[in-house]
């Protein structure tokens, strides 16, 4: 889709690979030089929307810092290498680890990039399979997998996740989500900001839930603090208020539900009284959510990061689910509803309407016994599977598009674990917080040097869509892309290191026109290529009872694993944390831990502020653009304080992903300003037990001026 508009100016579309609202972009170009990068009109999904990031990937094509050659660590000293040289060190050193110790000896970890890119997200399963290793982490565990596990557990399927059909909802009741500035997640919907504003302008509310007043709070018709942490109290106080006051009104899904008895069993002991301590909102104001809920014409339910990185986010992400159903919102239009991807998705595979539905604990981690969820253990495990000696333990790692160092819990433990490896390999554009331990990193290609597929994200969009975008730039001579270095690898830990780089017909093209023949909708590549901005299939649909993957053939409303785990949320009422507790947050320009290297994201005012209310502030002894202290685990770092009337009393916020200044990694601009680690003061002992996922909010934090 390339098309000349003068002599030597090119006009490129490209989706955006940096977050989920998948943008469609216009890439001007002359020759090497990028000219522009704009929102692409056409696209039939995003019609022209662009953030800042997006605008970034100038600087990050052109950014000096990013890995163009492979690096093998000599002496302490990385040295360039050529391919050759660097796939021979693995072999040379991986395999003997495997002879000797097992396969389990290898862990994997894969970060949050590898969701973007097909060659990444198609291919790293064939490397674990080669391997034969169950160590498997991902940052799934500090992010989704509870909303995953109740979709499974729920729906019969890890990727059955329902999204608000924003386009044509009255209500919508948002509890830790903040896409204003996220951008959306498990919910791909390019300028939420418009479309909310579309739905406020045809009489639609919209009701946020959040320790902070953010953005989209702000832009909200009401904010509700919420005690963080305290999410579960205030859904099962909703959830109990619906049956208490016969609102339950299933509608269509009345044939398809079980357990509707044994959920209201259940619900009697959670009255919005006895919930309000916990989560710090009054019983009128849960029961005028209820029935607002009720009562709206369409509605839909939505939950993100902010209730899913908590003790009860299986439990949260289950509440939202039924709150969806109870209200007959679930599955229809203007509600939470399911999209029919057009590739790649299991809930449209197999028998329509019935399934295997999901397990969990098929096997445990070796020190903590955590189950494995979605085939992986919790990356809050990584650090104690390197640090224990005996039968199993991780000497070899591959880390692919992954910083654990800054993104997760306790991450000095994580580094100096990492440094106690044998062996460790990283796929990585850059040498940062975490790839400065590997022995060998092998970089992949700039995002506009690589074709793009979503295989993730089409399964949580807010309109059914096909769209796919070629190379804008042709790859530098001799460099692979990252599909090839995966199957090279497997290549590798199969004794066959001689076999050749595989070619285009183990693509992903090939893959990606497999996939779109088998899909529910029967495309061809082809004709996606051929189609300016992609292919619009409509909006969502009705997919009950054919989406469902369960055993039952039934929608799970009771599910076992999570109604045992009510009694602990019932006990955790009388231990709701006192003090300061310490939340995250996101900016706009920034993307994790790996954007802040990038020019046009890095400028402008200090982001790694600690957000304080007013009260906190005095009481503590805080004043503007002064330093805090922040102590907890042990840890004691230091911010600028940036007093808000937005923030919670007894609430303070730091953003995650800082902390760029460690020695060893090659980070230039990141490195001015480099901000401190969030995750170096939580906890990585804490975890939803059901999920995995890591417990990264509502952590309890001392605060203190800098002497
Ligand atoms: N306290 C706290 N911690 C958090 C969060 C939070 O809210 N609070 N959020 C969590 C969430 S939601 C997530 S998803 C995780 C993310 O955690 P991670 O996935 O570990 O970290 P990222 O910061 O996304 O780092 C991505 C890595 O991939 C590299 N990379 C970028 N592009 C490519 C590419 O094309 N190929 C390859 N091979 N590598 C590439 C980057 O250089 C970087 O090293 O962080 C989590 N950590
Ligand atoms: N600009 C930008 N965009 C991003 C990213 C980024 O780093 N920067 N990261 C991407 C990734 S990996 C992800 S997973 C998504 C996440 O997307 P979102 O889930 O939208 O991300 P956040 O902005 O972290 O929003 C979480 C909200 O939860 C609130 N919160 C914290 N604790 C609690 C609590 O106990 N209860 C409730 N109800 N709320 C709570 C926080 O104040 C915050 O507003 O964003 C993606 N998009
Ligand atoms: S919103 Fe996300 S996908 Fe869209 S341009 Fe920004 S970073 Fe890229
Ligand atoms: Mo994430």
């Amino acid at each position: 889709m390339t098309q000349s508009t003068s002599a030597t100016e090119q006009s490129h579309y490209r989706i955006c690979p940096l977050c989920e609202a998948c943008c469609g972009l216009e890439v001007r170009t002359q020759g090497e030089k990028i000219i522009s990068i704009r929102g692409a009109e056409q696209d039939v999904f995003s019609h022209g929307y662009i953030c800042p990031k997006g605008v970034s990937l100038k600087d990050l094509h052109e950014d000096p810092d990013r890995l163009r050659t492979p690096l093998i660590k000599r002496d302490g000293q990385f040295v360039e290498a050529s391919w050759e040289e660097a796939f021979a060190e693995i072999h040379k050193r991986l395999p003997p680890l495997i002879a000797a110790h097992g396969a389990d000896t290898v862990g994997c970890i894969v970060g949050n990039p590898v969701a973007h890119k097909i060659g990444l997200l198609a291919y790293f399963p064939r490397l674990v399979r080669a391997i034969g290793t169950r160590n498997v982490f991902s940052a799934s565990s500090l992010d989704q997998i509870p909303k995953q596990l109740s979709s499974g557990l729920m729906f019969g399927d890890w990727n059955a996740v329902a999204v608000p059909d924003i386009e044509r909802s009255d209500f919508m009741l948002i509890l830790g989500a903040n896409p204003m500035v996220s951008n959306g997640s498990l919910w791909t919907v390019p300028d939420y900001r418009g479309k909310a504003r579309a739905m406020r302008a045809r009489g639609g509310r919209i009701v946020v839930v959040d320790p902070r007043r953010t953005e989209t709070a702000a832009q909200a018709d009401m904010h509700i603090p919420i005690k963080p942490g305290g999410d579960a109290f205030f859904l099962l106080g909703l959830v109990h208020t619906l049956f208490a006051e016969n609102l339950v009104r299933l509608g269509h899904l009345e044939t398809h539900v079980a357990g509707l008895e044994a959920l209201q069993q259940v619900m009697l002991p959670f009255s919005p009284e006895r919930m309000a301590p916990g989560c710090g909102i009054d019983a009128d104001t849960q029961r005028h959510i209820a029935r607002e809920l009720a009562q709206a014409q369409r509605a839909a339910v939505y939950g993100r990061i902010g209730t899913c990185t908590q003790r009860f986010g299986t439990v949260n992400s289950w509440l939202i689910d039924v709150l969806n159903a109870l209200t007959g919102n679930l599955d229809r239009a203007g509600g939470a509803m399911f999209t029919k991807a057009a590739a790649f998705a299991t809930n449209t595979s197999g028998t329509p309407g019935q399934g295997r539905g999901v397990v969990t604990g098929r096997r445990h981690s070796r020190v903590s016994q955590a189950p494995e969820v979605f085939g992986e253990f919790p990356i809050t495990c990584l650090a104690e599977e390197i640090e224990t000696p005996g039968p199993g333990q991780i000497k070899a790692l591959i880390c692919i598009g992954s910083n654990p160092v800054l993104s997760t819990p306790q991450g000095p433990r994580i580094a100096k674990a990492l440094s106690s490896l044998s062996f460790m390999l990283s796929l990585d554009i850059y040498l940062n917080e975490t790839s400065r331990h590997a022995d060998v990193i092998l970089p992949g290609l700039s995002p506009l040097e690589d074709v793009h597929y979503d295989i993730a994200f089409p399964q949580f969009s807010y309109r059914n869509h096909a769209r796919f975008s070629g190379a804008v730039f042709a790859k530098p001579p001799g460099q692979l892309e990252e599909w090839q270095t995966l199957l090279h690898l497997a290549d590798i830990l199969q004794g066959k290191p001689e076999a050749p780089l595989a070619g285009p017909e183990h693509g992903p093209e090939a893959l990606i026109d497999q996939a779109l023949r088998a899909g529910p909708y029967g495309l061809t590549l082809d004709q996606v290529k051929a189609a300016p901005g992609g292919i619009d299939l409509g909006a969502l649909q009705s997919r009950m009872p054919e989406m469902l993957r369960t055993p039952s053939g039934k929608i799970e409303l009771a599910p076992p694993l999570v109604l045992a785990d009510l009694a602990h949320v019932e006990a955790a009422l009388d231990t709701v944390p006192k003090g300061m507790l310490l939340i995250g947050r996101r900016d706009v320009r920034s993307g994790n831990s790996w954007m802040h290297n990038l020019p046009v994201l890095a400028k402008g005012p200090e982001r790694c502020t600690l957000l304080v209310h007013p009260q906190d502030a005095a009481r503590l002894g805080l004043t503007q653009g002064a330093l805090a202290q922040l102590s907890a685990q042990g840890t004691t770092l230091s911010a600028p304080v940036d007093i808000s009337e937005d923030m919670m009393p007894g609430v303070v916020s730091l953003p995650h992903g800082w902390g760029h200044d460690l020695p060893g990694s090659h980070l230039q601009v990141a490195a001015r300003r480099p901000g401190i680690n969030l995750n170096a003061l939580l906890s990585d002992g804490a975890r939803d037990p059901l999920s995995g996922n890591a417990v990264l909010s509502g952590v309890p934090v001392q605060v203190s001026a800098t002497a």
